[in-house]
């Protein structure tokens, strides 16, 4: 068996592993961990062929009755396989992959890896991708790392925050969230954003030089989650959102649109079916801290 990657696009740091990927021409079979368990109809019952670099979703007319928890579709010329676990996430044979039952999540024969950054740099390591994404210079390197080990505890909590106080929690969960917790999140991002701007981008074209990184994967992929619940992250902003332009061409329109496809239709999740919200409220307080 090749290289599995386990994926929610929902999740940002899946987001990045998969355009890192698919950019990179990594032969991988794709397993979908459905992370909030069917919830919602887009991934109920799908099944996901990639073709070439677009990932094609099956409907459920195309499912058998009872159907398997993953087929494999073949498609020329380049073979990718596709995988659907849906509702698996917390599933006992996923847990042989990754215990800690998170996502994104690697394999490559026996050997089994957990945690956004390692298996970026797995890849990066693994296959001859351009320099540029992790660059064999000290320095340039180093900066990458610097950016890697900042954004964990900072932007990534702000982005997942604003999403799941402005959108999820209220409107998907039907929680309501005070007004003084979402300006104080949307406060939190805005400082984050600053930071990013001020310490990481600067006067440059990418986060950490001139030419795009993993720095700048993991940011953007952070960054339309806020996007994704309608926060105008990019508004008074010109350096950001040249910035982000230069990212998504540098990724590619049309691949950048393809893993953002579902997040940029979180404002309009039906909300979660009562039975659905009990399943899911543990795990995302344990989330949302
Ligand atoms: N540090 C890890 C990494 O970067 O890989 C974090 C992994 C992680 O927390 N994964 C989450 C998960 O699998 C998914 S990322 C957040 C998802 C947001 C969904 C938005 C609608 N969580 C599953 C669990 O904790 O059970």
């Amino acid at each position: 068996m090749g290289l599995e990657l386990y994926l929610d696009l929902l999740s940002q740091p899946c987001r990045a592993v998969y355009i890192f990927a698919k950019k990179n021409d990594i032969p991988f079979e794709l397993r979908i961990v459905d992370l909030i368990k069917g919830a919602l109809p887009v991934f109920a019952n799908q099944e996901c062929r990639l073709v070439g670099r677009r990932a094609v979703k099956l409907g459920p007319e195309h499912c058998r009755e009872g159907h398997r928890p993953w087929r494999a579709q073949r498609s020329p010329p380049t073979t990718h396989h596709a995988g659907l676990f849906p509702g698996q996430h917390l599933s006992d044979a996923f847990a042989q992959v990754n215990p800690l039952k998170k996502v994104p999540a690697l394999k490559d024969g026996d050997f089994t890896l957990t945690e956004s950054v390692a298996i970026l740099l797995y890849l990066t390591r693994k296959y001859k991708v351009p320099d540029y994404w992790y660059p064999q210079d000290l320095q340039a390197r180093a900066r990458v790392d610097e950016y890697l080990a900042w954004q964990h505890t900072t932007l990534r909590r702000s982005c997942l925050r604003a999403l799941w106080h402005k959108v999820m929690f209220p409107v998907f969960l039907g929680e309501p969230v005070s007004p003084q917790t979402l300006a104080a999140t949307l406060a939190e991002l805005d400082v984050t954003l600053q930071l990013l701007e001020d310490k990481f981008l600067q006067n440059k074209a990418f986060l950490t030089g001139p030419h795009i990184s993993l720095a700048d994967l993991v940011a953007i992929t952070e960054l339309m989650h806020p996007v994704g619940a309608g926060c105008q992250v990019f508004e008074g902003r010109p350096k950001l959102a040249t910035w982000r332009q230069r990212v998504e061409a540098a990724v590619g329109e049309d691949l950048f649109q393809e893993a953002h496809e579902v997040i940029l239709k979180a404002k309009d999740f039906p909300p979660a079916d009562p039975t659905v919200k009990q399943k899911l409220m543990p795990w995302v307080l344990a989330m949302i801290r």
